[in-house]
């Protein structure tokens, strides 16, 4: 079976370390990543989503947090401060950095992100093939108000997603998001064949906004998507009505959708999706999303484990025989 997934960062990468225990040998798991969130620091190219999918899949993310390197160092950083050069909200790691270092240097050489992605995961050996969405350079911006504008003024600034995500910690209400540059880029080499030749496309539960629609924001992937002969299942983030871990929910409001399980399947839409699992504590929600055309089941969501995502990947399987 062909599988493929769309990730984020941290919920991606924990639904295919269960969904790879969930398939059998012969299976092949594709995963088209999440780049609207890369920042260029200190010259650096650095890809969260990307890396978040390879150390985790890789044995090498430290595992409370969610991201960054197991056993990480800081001197890096502290040397930074002690040079008083920013920004300091935003940390890379002693071994993180040797990452960010590679792939700089790779694509300083003239090779494109998909090609040092897989360079770097000859290192990591994921057992998925990871693909960037695009080749190009997207970077998620998120619309506040203007912080420095006079009172009342109403003026309003587009602030990197990292600097509202991590710096702001998603505290002042965002207005917009906009995926820039999303317009002109391209899916990167292998991603539409990958969608087209699928048993079944998968989305994890990954944030709806500024993963999960980054990706679809590139042109040509929804279509793909869409048009696909697999089924396509998706598994909420939202659980109880609040994202099980982050923002989400500043995200989707600032999109004008509710934080439920129910209304990101409609946001999704039965034109793209064929399948949406909620958590059971949404059973409530199953007949909303159904009459919205979308095939529903609630079973447990929460990745407590290893054994709990393989579960959850199961399902989602299931799902997807059941639609097909
Ligand atoms: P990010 O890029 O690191 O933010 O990660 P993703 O976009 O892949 O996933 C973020 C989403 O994962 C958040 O909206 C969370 O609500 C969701 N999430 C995290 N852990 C769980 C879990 O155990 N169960 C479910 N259903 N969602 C989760
Ligand atoms: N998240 C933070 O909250 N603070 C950080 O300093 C931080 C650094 C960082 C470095 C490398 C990396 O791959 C991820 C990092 N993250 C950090 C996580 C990440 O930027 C965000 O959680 C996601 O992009 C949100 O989707
Ligand atoms: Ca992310």
């Amino acid at each position: 079976m062909r599988i493929t997934a769309l990730a984020g960062g941290i919920g991606g990468a924990r639904f295919l370390r269960g969904l790879k225990d969930a398939v059998g040998p012969g299976d092949e798991i594709t995963v088209i990543g999440n780049t609207g969130d890369d920042i260029h620091l200190f010259g650096l190219k650095v890809c969260p989503d990307l890396d978040t999918v390879m150390y985790t899949l890789g044995g090498g993310i430290e595992e409370a947090q969610g991201w960054g390197r197991a056993g990480e160092t800081w001197s890096v950083k502290e040397e930074l401060a002690a040079y008083g050069v920013g920004p300091d909200w935003f940390g890379l790691g002693d071994r993180d950095v040797a990452t960010h270092l590679v792939r700089t240097q790779m694509i300083g050489a003239g090779y494109p992100l998909s090609a040092v992605t897989e360079a770097l995961c000859d290192r990591w050996q994921p057992g998925v093939t990871l693909l960037p969405m695009t080749d190009d350079r997207v970077e998620t911006h998120v619309v506040i108000d203007d912080p420095d504008a006079p009172e009342g003024s109403g003026r309003r600034k587009a602030v990197h997603f990292q600097e509202y995500w991590v710096r702001l910690r998603a505290a002042v209400p965002a207005h917009a998001v906009l995926p820039v540059g999303a317009e002109d880029s391209r899916p990167a080499p292998g991603v539409l064949a990958a969608i087209a030749a699928s048993d079944v496309i998968l989305l994890p539960p990954s944030n709806p906004v500024v993963s999960i629609g980054t990706i679809l924001s590139v042109p040509g992937i929804r279509e793909a998507v869409e048009k696909a002969d697999a089924p396509v299942v998706g598994l909420s983030p939202i659980v109880g009505g609040a994202p099980v871990r982050g923002m989400a929910d500043r995200m989707l409001t600032a999109i004008g959708v509710e934080t439920t399980a129910a209304a990101v399947a409609e946001h999704y839409g039965p034109g793209l999706l064929d399948g949406w699992l909620v958590d059971t504590v949404d059973a409530d929600a199953v007949p909303r999303v159904e009459a919205a055309g979308i095939r529903c089941r609630a079973v447990p969501l929460m990745m407590t484990d290893q054994a709990a995502s393989a579960e959850m990947a199961r399902r989602a399987l299931e799902l997807a025989g059941e639609v097909r």
